[in-house]
């Protein structure tokens, strides 16, 4: 009887650990930059693999890519996308997401940064529009005449209701060099993601 009980509380724990995947949305949050005062952080591209190893498509537009607690330094206009969040989808790795540095929230956000954590305030969200599993990503970051608004730690996390969220993914320059390869103007990471639990 013990015996079919730790069974059966193996089964309760896989089936635990497999709802909390797939994700619909992911959240890009870069924590500091190559350039220690920058708030400004780019990104050219974002794409993320499901376990097929086939890229999953996201169209790219307003409502797939967007930013919390952040906005874009150059807002969109007339025939041109500015800085704005989904040009990280268009698979253009001359156009990019610049955060805008100067953007501030009446005691929660100075000039780009968390009041209330040491961290960069900014986060992207990109809607994968249906729920499922994202096993890898690749980050195109772009040298955008110098190196300082690159990502330099960063998180990734999966969430299907945008208020609980799971930890899929952390890097560190610190840790593991950057990049693995160049693309265009751009730097490019490819890394796996955990399915994660969410909290
Ligand atoms: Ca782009």
């Amino acid at each position: 009887m013990q015996y079919l009980s730790y069974l059966m509380s193996l089964f309760v724990v896989q089936g635990a650990a497999q709802r909390f995947c797939p994700y619909r949305y992911v959240m890009l949050q870069v924590h500091a930059c190559n350039g220690e005062s920058q708030s400004a952080w780019s990104v050219a591209g974002l794409a993320f693999r499901d376990d097929t190893g086939k890229v999953v498509e996201v169209p790219a537009t307003r409502s797939s890519a967007y930013l919390y607690r952040g906005r874009a330094r150059i807002p969109a206009s007339f025939g041109f996308t500015g800085t704005e969040p989904w040009n990280v989808l268009d698979g253009n790795p001359f156009t990019i997401l610049q955060v805008d540095e100067t953007y501030s929230l009446d005691g929660e956000i100075a000039d780009g940064r968390d009041l209330s954590r040491p961290t960069l305030a900014a986060m992207l969200v990109i809607d994968l529009q249906v729920a499922q599993q994202v096993v890898s990503y690749t980050m195109i970051s772009r040298r955008d005449g110098h190196d300082d608004t690159h990502p330099r730690r960063w998180t990734l996390r999966g969430s299907n209701d945008l208020t609980s969220w799971a930890n899929l993914s952390s890097y560190d320059l610190e840790t593991k060099p950057f990049p693995e390869g160049e693309v265009g103007f751009g730097k490019a990471f490819s890394g796996d993601l955990a399915c994660g639990e969410l909290e």
